[in-house]
């Protein structure tokens, strides 16, 4: 072996044992037995602004048929965010996954729904309800990005996330399209309801980080503890910023 080969032969090994360092251990699913629950809600901080209407500015007869309004911050009447994502960022060991497949549907030019929780690896169908030409566009780093046209004869376009990561999806044929796909190892996360609550149920007792994040009023991180059979709740405000 010559020089440059050894050497090219010791940075690969190097490369192998560092990557398999640098690797987070994987998320193990398994039974839940003492569980606790951890549930809250989700307010805005202020007066919430309006949601504005959106223009559609193509395929009127079929995107035009409902009027739009903006997606990026909906507050309900009690103050309650929509569309929050609240999850655990430090869980090794829980429960299993209970879904098998999601469907992010292309209906009326809107993302249904508009924030889609996706296990990590498991089999995503993208629907063309709409039977016209979308365009979809992920915004990616620890996934492959792709940027393809949905013709609107094919109805089903399938798709899979491999890593955990929160990717802005939009269509390059109606630029109001918005939609948040987000990807977890674990099922320990969820998104708030049009009153702005979550639950996060069969969490094995401990310490952990939870993270709420919104797509226009940012990241924050509230510790939490869980106790076995018990209901830990948490009441979070967001402001913008
Ligand atoms: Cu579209």
């Amino acid at each position: 072996m010559n020089t440059i080969r050894k050497t090219l032969a010791v940075a690969a090994a190097a490369g192998l044992i560092l990557g398999a360092v640098a690797q987070a251990p994987a998320y193990e699913g398994g039974e839940v037995k003492d569980g606790g629950t951890i549930s809250g809600s989700i307010k805005f901080a202020g007066a919430p602004p309006a949601r504005k209407e959106v223009p559609v500015t193509k395929d009127m007869e079929v995107c035009g048929k409902e009027k739009h309004l903006s997606w990026d911050l909906i507050v309900g009447p009690n103050k309650g965010i929509e569309n929050t994502v609240v999850s655990l960022t430090d869980v090794k060991k829980g429960k299993k996954w209970g879904i098998a497949k999601t469907t992010l549907d292309q209906n009326g030019c809107v993302y249904r729904p508009h924030v889609l929780v996706v296990p990590a690896g498991a089999p995503v169908d993208i629907l063309n309800s709409d039977g016209i030409l979308h365009n979809i566009h992920t915004y990616s780093t620890a996934n492959p990005a792709f940027n393809k046209a949905q013709p609107k004869f094919k109805k089903v376009m399938p798709a899979d996330f491999k890593k955990p990561e929160t990717i802005k999806v939009t269509c390059d044929a109606h630029g109001w399209m918005l939609g948040w796909i987000v990807v977890s190892d674990h099922p320990y996360v969820a998104v708030t309801d049009e009153k702005g609550d979550f639950t996060l149920k069969d969490v094995p007792p401990g310490h952990y980080k939870l993270e709420i994040w919104h797509e226009t009023l940012g990241k924050s991180v509230k510790e939490v503890t869980v106790k076995s059979k018990e209901e830990t709740k948490v009441q979070i405000e967001l402001a913008k910023k």
